[in-house]
């Protein structure tokens, strides 16, 4: 039996793979074995749905005091194209997303020197006062635990705070490459892994679910994705609380690691059906369209992947180093790429509850002429 039939034995039998085996595993060659491994996971978890969300982003400030080599969004302070919105500029974003339909409010931004518990608080109080309906996943481990030493709040208080405003879950941004001498290189004033954990853990003591995520493609290796999934998988193993695993790929444009190129698309796949086998306690692997490109984002459904995130409409991250994709896709197009790849469409809310399945008749007015 070669490798690819170990692990496959083991996947369809519901057993947990080794790191070194994950590790053997990507540097096969062999995409579409293990793309179909990966799809049996999936489809043992998931069965032929996959998940999207109609979503609106908003980065509330691009200044950050961290200023990762890896980022080409964050700004100083005095940077001529520095931001910082006020409430009111939230208010707007979130009443565009409402009036888009969206059911989450995913806001995210930098490590402001300056701005205030009472900042945050307001925000989310606000946003929950006057979108009950919409849930606010916001704030990544790593803004947390900023906002825990500018205020010398204990994780578990502020994290109580911020949830009594209307927090009602964290994205899984922040987390890069565990592996401290990668982390070094890449963002050497970030918390370190071990803290971005353990703040995950607190948060998911705390009652809140979150998300995890990778950013892969620059400086890494191998063996350091899969000791970072592997953390990731113990941390689970103890709390639960992560919904969905998000591979992110690395963007080089404008960024202090140009030299690194952008993922190929060989790698993208690879890395998420390796995750999906691998991560045997997670419910849900996501491809950020926004990240992998629309074409990538939906053919990772036969590689593993169950969810392709969502609508988005605003998203200057990624943008900001070189992406090509659009910033927003419709509800319509989501379900298209879906459906063309020969899977259910379901919306589903920020805990993964559904609020609407397409079936295979309902194609929404949206064929191409050369749909078949
Ligand atoms: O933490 C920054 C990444 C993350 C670049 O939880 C970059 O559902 C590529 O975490 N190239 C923020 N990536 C975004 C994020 C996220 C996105 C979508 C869904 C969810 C979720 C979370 O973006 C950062 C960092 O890892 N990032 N710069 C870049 N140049
Ligand atoms: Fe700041 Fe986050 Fe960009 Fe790092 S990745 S510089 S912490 S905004």
């Amino acid at each position: 039996m070669d490798l690819l039939d170990i692990v496959q034995n083991k996947v369809e039998e519901g057993l947990r793979i080794s790191p070194d085996e994950a590790l053997a595993l990507m540097a096969s060659h062999d995409l579409i074995r293990l793309g179909k491994i990966a799809s049996m996971r999936c489809r043992a978890k998931n069965g032929d749905l996959a998940y999207f969300i109609v979503n609106r982003h908003i980065n509330h400030t691009n200044i950050c005091v961290n200023r990762c080599t890896f980022c080409a969004f964050s700004r100083d302070e005095k940077d001529p194209d520095a931001y910082t919105m006020d409430l009111s500029e939230v208010i707007q974003k979130a009443e565009q997303g409402a009036a888009e339909g969206a059911t989450e409010f995913h806001i995210v931004g930098g490590l402001h020197p300056h701005l205030t518990l009472d900042y945050y608080l307001d925000l989310l109080s606000t946003l929950r006062q006057r979108f009950p309906h919409i849930h606010i996943q916001a704030f990544t481990a790593v803004e947390i635990d900023y906002l825990s030493r500018i205020t010398g709040l204990p994780i578990g208080d502020l994290l109580r705070e911020l949830k009594q405003a209307g927090l009602g879950s964290l994205p899984g941004g922040g987390a890069e490459i565990f592996d401290p001498r990668v982390r070094q290189s890449i963002c050497p004033e970030k918390i370190t892994g071990e803290k971005w954990l353990e703040i995950m853990e607190a948060v998911h003591a705390a009652g809140l679910k979150s998300n995890a995520t990778m950013l892969y493609g620059h400086v890494e290796d191998t063996r350091a994705r899969i000791d970072h999934m592997s953390r990731l998988r113990d941390l689970q193993d103890r709390t639960g609380g992560f919904q969905a695993f998000i591979p992110l790929a690395f963007h080089p444009e404008n960024t202090r690691i140009p030299q690194t190129g952008m993922t190929t698309g060989f790698d993208d796949l690879k890395t998420m059906a390796v995750s999906r086998i691998f991560l045997d306690n997670f419910s849900h692997i996501k491809a950020f369209w926004i990240m992998l490109g629309e074409k990538i984002a939906q053919v990772s459904l036969l590689f593993g992947v169950d969810d392709i995130d969502g609508t988005v409409v605003e998203e200057k991250i990624t943008h900001a180093a070189g992406a090509m994709t659009s910033e927003a896709l419709s509800r319509e197009a989501l379900v298209r790429m879906i459906q063309k790849a020969g899977k259910v469409p379901v919306e589903r809310d920020t805990l993964y509850r559904e609020i609407r399945r397409y079936d295979k008749n309902q194609e929404l007015n949206i064929k191409n002429q050369n749909d078949n």
